[in-house]
């Protein structure tokens, strides 16, 4: 999977008020070469469009879906209810209730209608979780996902052996 080619995942949130916590997920996908696009699609101010969005994203070429927002966060669900693609999502914090109300409105998906929800703020881990899900039918991909574990691996090490010089 190379950088430049055309998007395999949608990075979406419901304003660009969002974008400080989303672009953690951009990031991730940028680290590990996989095209992604971004863009606002809010659930309550563009419902039109965001059902679009939802509707025609398989067939653009998206095989993942990250989509983040905050407070009465229905954007993750509105896509998964209207799409076959996996969507994570991302339960951004907003001033007020330390972000329980985006993490509640997304993870309390009704039954037979499954969102990845992430920690609160955790927009980094749906971008890793996205490649994971992409590594799955990715060698490539699987394989720099074992380098970035073990980096991880030898990182949590390298802590403990400072603490215990
Ligand atoms: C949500 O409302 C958005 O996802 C954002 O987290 C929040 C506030 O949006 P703005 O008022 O900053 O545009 O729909």
């Amino acid at each position: 999977m190379s950088e430049g080619s055309e998007p395999v995942v949608g990075v979406v949130m419901g304003s660009d008020s969002d974008w400080p916590v989303m672009k953690g997920a951009a990031e991730a996908l940028a680290e590990f070469g996989v095209p992604y696009e971004a863009d606002v699609v809010s659930a309550h101010r563009m419902p039109h469009d965001m059902i679009a969005y939802g509707e025609e994203a398989a067939a653009r070429g998206l095989r993942v879906i990250i989509a983040g927002a905050g407070g009465a966060a229905h954007l993750p669900g509105m896509l998964a209810s209207v799409t076959p693609l996996p969507v994570i999502g991302v339960p951004v914090p907003l001033k007020y209730l330390d972000g329980m109300d985006s993490l509640l409105s997304i993870v309390q998906m009704p039954a037979g209608v499954p969102v990845a929800t992430v920690a609160v703020g955790a927009a980094r881990n749906a971008g890793l979780l996205a490649v994971r899900i992409l590594a799955a039918s990715d060698d490539g991909l699987r394989a720099k996902m074992k380098v970035f574990q073990q980096d991880l691996y030898g990182q949590a090490k390298a802590k403990g052996a400072r603490l215990r010089a």
